[in-house]
């Protein structure tokens, strides 16, 4: 079983303009930026509890983010469950059939190791799969 939710990822255009209302208007605790080169993004998380929101801000026109805002524009764009045993776990959803955008690990912010399921195989949510650094 997941054992939390790590964190919403919520895509924007701008993480400079859109931290006024997580961190002053909602008053969240600000953790800080990091430029994740592998997936094209620069991101930005805000401590809610044992969670995060991350505002992801595209770093290039050929991010999956970028691609995202400008079919939908701003707005939620994955779920993100943290578990202990992210290879164990891909293993088993590729034996039951489930389409994987990633099929081996590969590392998040904070050295944390992730893998994202389509999409298409949850219902039009994108899902990702997180290990924290200290567990793997
Ligand atoms: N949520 C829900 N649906 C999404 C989606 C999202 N975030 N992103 C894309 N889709 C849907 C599209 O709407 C499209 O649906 P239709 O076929 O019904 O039109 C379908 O998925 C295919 O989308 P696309 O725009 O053609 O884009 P691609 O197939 O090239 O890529 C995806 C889609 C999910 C495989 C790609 O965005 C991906 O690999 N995402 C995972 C990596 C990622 O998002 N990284 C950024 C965050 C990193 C982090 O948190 O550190």
């Amino acid at each position: 079983m997941p054992k939390k939710i790590s964190h919403v990822g919520i895509a924007v255009n701008s993480i400079e303009e859109s931290t006024p209302f997580y961190r002053d208007v909602l008053g969240m605790d600000f953790e800080g930026t990091e430029v994740v080169a592998e997936q094209k993004v620069k991101v930005a998380f805000f401590v809610i509890g044992e969670s995060r929101i991350e505002l992801l801000e595209p770093t290039g026109p050929d991010s999956p983010v970028a691609k995202f805002l400008e079919k939908n524009g701003p707005g939620i764009h994955h779920i993100a469950y943290e578990v202990d045993d992210l290879p164990k776990r891909l293993d088993s959803l590729k034996e039951q059939g489930v389409r994987l955008v990633d099929e081996v690990p590969r590392t998040g912010a904070h050295q944390t190791r992730i893998a994202f399921l389509h999409p298409k195989a949850s219902g039009g949510v994108l899902t990702e799969l997180c290990q924290a650094a200290s567990s793997h």
